[in-house]
């Protein structure tokens, strides 16, 4: 779809009168109940479904039915870019939008695609994205240049390689055509490694792999299980270079323009979300990765510490990369995540306070 069904797709969204605006939307002030879409960039059952059903249930809850939250599961309403098209028009109130892709429109926001900045405990990255006041603002005047409101980040799980061969060392990379997500700096992370990478759309990966088109392609666990990837791979490594973080976005216009009381809601939900949804994730990616072991004999590697470290070395000219890209805005971004990362370590390491 290109910009064009983009925006006439936003014209049926308004016309269609599931929304704030369009035809009953008179009726909907008198009867004082409104409907927000909340698109997201996953299928049903996926952690940014499980997300976005529980923001539905708690916000209806506590609205007292006053607010209704309609859920758009991927494929429903575009690509992930189409999806913060939509937002941006305002024709979507929210919607998930994984860095992978935003990338492209914001390249500040390419900071979560950089490998091996987060910590490797991954209580330690919840606590970055979901306290570090900073880093929120910093994305918040990021996000609101190009017309979104960043309301939240989290993670969905570490990112597992997924190829026909093993690959333990950035050698092994050589020339494998590996699919990754729309954003220029993804790209030049794998060819650091002496990968050729492509991008491709989510729901073009499956058979992109089928057919030879591409050779590997890098997710969190329970994405390689629901989208069937495994089926078609014959080794899954875990190199836990990077997290996979998307983040919730809202039209400016609309957050600005909710009642106070709504404006409350809505970040009640979010901050009850943060660390439900970190458990979901955890528990989510164990039950998909023993569905995958059951269900195939893709050979799975856990790289070494060794290992990691050849990686991590070869990554790093990526942060002078993202900083060219990103500008001064990516150099405050990059200051800001790492110095939180690294408080938060040390708090994770600090003995609990004496009884
Ligand atoms: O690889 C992708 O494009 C997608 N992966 C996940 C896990 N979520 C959304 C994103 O579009």
């Amino acid at each position: 779809m290109k910009r064009f069904s983009v925006l006439f797709f936003a014209f049926l969204l308004l016309i269609g009168g599931c929304g704030q605006n369009g035809s009953d939307e008179a009726q909907q002030e008198v009867a004082g109940t409104q409907t927000w879409k909340f698109a997201i960039e996953e299928i049903e059952g996926s952690v940014q479904h499980r997300y976005a059903v529980a923001f539905k249930e708690r916000v209806e809850a506590l609205s007292e039915g006053r607010i209704t939250v309609d859920v758009f599961p991927y494929g429903q309403l575009g690509t992930s870019s189409q999806l913060t098209e939509l937002v941006q028009l305002g024709s979507v109130e929210f919607s998930m939008a994984s860095p992978g892709h935003l990338g492209a429109v914001i390249p500040g926001v390419q900071l979560f695609s950089l490998h091996f900045v987060f910590s490797d405990d991954e209580r330690v990255n919840q606590a970055v994205l979901a306290d570090d006041e900073k880093l929120h603002k910093l994305l918040e005047a990021a996000y609101r240049d190009k017309g979104l409101e960043y309301m939240t980040a989290f993670q969905e799980g570490w990112m597992a390689w997924t190829a026909n061969k093993p690959i333990r060392a950035p050698e092994d990379f050589r020339g494998v055509k590996i699919r990754v997500m729309n954003s220029p700096l993804l790209v030049q992370a794998y060819e650091l490694y002496g990968a050729n990478p492509t991008t491709l759309a989510y729901s073009e990966v499956y058979s992109g792999l089928q057919l030879n088109m591409i050779d590997a392609q890098v997710n969190p666990i329970f994405a390689i299980e629901e989208m069937s990837f495994y089926e078609v791979q014959s080794h899954m490594m875990m190199p836990r270079h990077l997290p996979f973080i998307t983040t919730l976005v809202a039209n400016p216009q609309f957050i600005a323009g909710l009642p106070l009381r709504d404006q409350e809601i809505v970040s009640q939900v979010i901050a009850e979300l943060a660390d439900e949804i970190f458990l979901v994730q955890q528990q989510l990616n164990a039950e998909r990765l023993e569905i995958i072991e059951a269900n195939s004999d893709i050979e799975i590697i856990e790289l070494s510490d060794a290992e990691r470290a050849a990686f991590r070395e070869a990554s790093l000219p990526i942060r002078d990369q993202y900083v060219a890209l990103a500008g001064e805005q990516g150099q405050r971004l990059l200051d800001a995540l790492l110095a939180a990362v690294q408080r938060a370590e040390a708090a994770a390491e600090a003995p609990p306070p004496a009884e």
